[in-house]
C-alpha cells in the first residue's frame, strides 16, 4: 500500500488546522458560548416515512459501500490522470509494483478482498460486484429521492437546511467543545439538532449523496465518449473516480461519527426517535433499532451467498432491472469523443492472454499476410478478407478514451476499417440483430486464473454501425502489436473494454445469442458473470 504525501496532506492538513485553532481558541479566550436555541416553529419528531427512508438509505449503503470496494479492488489504483501509469499512483492498494520487464496484465493485478469487507469478495469478481452496485444503487437514489420530496413536502426540511449564514460561528462553537473533548449540553434531537449535527446532516444530503451520484457516471464510456466535458468537470474519468472514493470515504467517516455520537448523547433515547419516533427512556427503540442492524447484516449476509451460489440469477436480475433503465439513459446517443495526438498516454495497460493455438502463432509468423477475416453467418455475401483487402474497403483513424471495466484507461490512436463498411460489403440479411465476434485465444477462468474456453463477445447491430467502431489494425500509428491484439481487434467506443474483441479470427452475424455457448453474449458474460450491455 502507498499513497501520495501530497494527498494526505491535502485531505488531513485542514483538518488538523481546524482542530489546532479549536486549542488555541480554548487556551487563549477559554471555550465560546453555545449560542441558546431560538426554538423556531420548525417540526418535530421523526415521523414513519423518515424513520423508514433512514434504515432503507441505511441498507444500500451497506450494499453500495461493500460492492465498491470490490470493485476497486479490481483495479487496486487511484490516480489523478487519466492514463493510468503504473508509478503515477495517488492511492495504491496493492503491494505491486507493475514489473516493467515482463507481462502484467491488468487482470493480474486485481486483489484478493476479504467477502467479510467486499460484496461478493475473493479476487476479480467484478462482474457480481458490478450487479450488486448497479442494483442498489437504484434503490438507494429512488428512496433517497423519495426522503428529499418528502422532506420538502413536510416542512421537514427546515431541520436540516441551514436558513442562516450564522450556523457557521454556531457550528464552529460546537466543535470547539467536541474537539477539545468538552461534550456540550446536547440540544434533545427530536425537537432540534445542535448547529453542527445539522451542517453534517446537511452535507450528507445535499452535497456528498448528490456528489456520488454525479461521479458515478463519469467512469461511463457512453455518457463520456458522447460528451467529453463531463468527466472534464471533475478533471477526467480518474478524478471522477477518486472522487468517487473519497466520497465513500466521507460516508464511512460520517457513519462513525455519527454512530459514536448517537451512543454517547442519549442512546436509549435516541434509538427510540429514530427506530420508532417516540422520545422516552424505554427500551423497545434500542432492541428494534438493533434488531434491524442484525437485519441489514443477514441481507448482506444474503447478498453475497446469492453472488456465490446463484450468480446466473443474480445476472439475469441485473439484466431483467439494470439493463433497460441503463439502454435507455446511456445506450442511445452515437459516441463521437476524440482526442488530441498530445492527449495519447505513454502507457497502455494490457488485457487478456496472448492466443496459444498454432493458426495464430503460424500467422504471427510470417506478419499475418495468410489472415483471412472471415465473416459469416446472416449475410448474404460471406466474405473472407486480408488485411490489404480490409484496407482497400476504407481506413478510419481515431484517437479515443479506452475504459476498462476495472477502472483504468488510456488514451490511443487507433486506425483501421469502420465496422459498418464491413456489414455493408456482408449484407446482413434483416433477421440479424447482433454481430458476434471470435478470437484465437482463450478466455481466463474467473477465480482460478485457468485459460478455458475461446473468447468471444458480442454487439447490437446498432452499436456495431456506430460511426466510432471500427476493426483496428493500427495502435499509435503502428501496425497493431501483439498483446493489443494482431492482426485485428475491436474498437467499440461507447462500451467498456471487455466488449472490445482482440486477436479476432471471425465474425458472425446473428439473430441471438442464446445458442452460443452458454448463452449470455461473450465470454465475459458466460464465465464472469458481467452485464452484456456495457455502457458504463
Ligand atoms: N481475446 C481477448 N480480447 C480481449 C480481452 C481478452 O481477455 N481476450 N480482454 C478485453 C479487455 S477486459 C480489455 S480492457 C481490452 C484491453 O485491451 P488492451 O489489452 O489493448 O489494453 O481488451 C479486451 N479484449
Ligand atoms: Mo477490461
Amino acid at each position: 500500500m502507498r499513497i501520495s504525501r501530497k494527498v494526505v496532506l491535502l485531505l488531513v492538513s485542514p483538518l488538523l488546522l481546524l482542530i489546532a485553532a479549536a486549542y488555541i481558541q480554548w487556551g487563549v479566550v477559554g471555550l465560546p458560548s453555545i449560542p441558546a436555541l431560538a426554538l423556531a416553529a420548525e417540526p418535530s419528531g421523526f415521523p414513519a416515512w423518515l424513520r423508514i427512508t433512514h434504515y432503507i438509505n441505511f441498507l444500500f449503503l451497506t450494499l453500495l459501500i461493500r460492492s465498491g470496494l470490490q470493485i476497486l479492488m479490481d483495479h487496486p489504483r487511484l490516480y489523478g490522470n487519466v492514463h493510468c501509469t503504473p508509478g503515477t499512483e495517488w492511492l495504491r492498494l496493492t503491494p505491486v509494483e507493475v514489473p516493467m520487464d515482463r507481462l502484467w496484465t491488468a487482470k493480474d493485478d486485481s486483489r484478493h478482498l476479504s467477502p467479510w469487507i467486499g460484496l461478493p469478495g475473493y479476487r476479480h469478481t467484478v462482474g457480481m460486484a458490478r450487479h450488486w452496485h448497479f442494483l442498489s444503487v437504484l434503490f438507494w437514489v429512488g428512496n433517497g429521492v423519495a426522503f428529499v420530496v418528502l422532506l420538502f413536502g413536510t416542512g421537514h426540511w427546515q431541520r436540516l437546511v441551514p436558513m442562516s449564514w450564522q450556523i457557521v460561528p454556531d457550528a464552529w462553537a460546537v466543535f470547539v467543545h467536541y474537539a477539545t473533548f468538552h461534550v456540550p449540553t446536547e440540544p434533545n434531537g427530536f425537537y432540534h439538532y445542535n448547529a453542527l449535527q445539522q451542517l453534517a446532516y446537511f452535507a450528507v444530503v445535499f452535497i456528498l449523496a448528490p456528489l456520488a451520484i454525479l461521479t458515478g457516471p463519469s467512469m461511463s464510456p457512453a455518457l463520456t465518449n458522447r460528451f467529453k466535458w463531463y468527466p472534464v468537470i471533475p478533471g477526467n474519468r480518474q478524478i471522477g473516480r477518486s472522487i468517487h472514493f473519497l466520497v465513500m470515504c466521507a460516508f464511512l467517516a460520517f457513519v462513525v461519527m455519527h454512530v459514536t455520537m448517537v451512543v454517547l448523547s442519549g442512546f436509549v433515547r435516541n434509538m427510540n426517535h429514530i427506530v420508532v419516533g417516540t422520545d422516552g427512556p424505554s427500551p423497545v427503540g434500542l432492541i428494534v433499532g438493533l434488531l434491524g442492524i442484525g437485519v441489514v447484516a443477514l441481507l448482506n449476509a444474503l447478498a453475497n451467498w446469492a453472488a456465490w451460489k446463484h450468480p446466473r440469477a443474480v445476472q439475469h436480475a441485473s439484466k431483467a432491472i439494470v439493463s433497460p433503465i441503463m439502454g435507455a439513459l446511456l445506450d442511445r446517443p452515437a459516441p463521437q469523443a476524440e482526442f488530441r495526438r498530445e492527449d495519447v498516454s505513454p502507457f497502455f495497460w494490457v488485457n487478456g492472454n496472448l492466443p496459444t493455438c498454432d493458426e495464430w502463432k503460424a500467422l504471427a509468423a510470417d506478419g499475418f499476410k495468410n489472415y483471412r477475416l472471415k465473416v459469416r453467418g446472416l449475410v448474404e455475401n460471406p466474405v473472407d478478407l486480408s488485411l490489404d483487402d480490409l484496407l482497400a474497403l476504407g481506413k478510419k483513424t481515431q484517437i479515443t478514451l479506452h475504459h476498462c471495466i476495472q477502472g483504468w484507461s488510456g488514451i490511443a490512436a487507433w486506425g483501421g476499417l469502420p465496422l459498418a463498411e464491413l456489414v455493408k460489403l456482408a449484407q446482413p440479411r434483416s433477421s440479424a440483430k447482433v454481430v458476434v465476434f471470435y478470437s484465437f485465444s482463450e478466455g481466463v477462468e474467473f477465480s482460478t486464473g485457468i485459460a478455458g474456453g475461446q473468447y468471444y463477445d458480442s454487439l447490437s447491430l446498432k452499436d456495431a454501425l456506430n460511426p466510432l467502431t471500427l476493426l483496428a489494425y493500427e495502435m499509435n500509428y503502428q501496425p497493431l502489436n501483439h498483446l493489443h491484439g494482431a492482426p485485428l481487434r475491436l474498437r467499440v467506443e461507447n462500451q467498456l473494454g471487455f466488449k472490445m474483441v482482440k486477436w479476432i479470427q471471425a465474425i458472425e452475424l446473428v439473430e441471438d445469442v442464446k445458442s452460443i455457448n452458454k448463452g449470455e453474449g461473450g465470454y465475459a458474460e458466460d464465465n464472469e458473470y458481467f452485464g452484456e450491455l456495457a455502457s458504463i
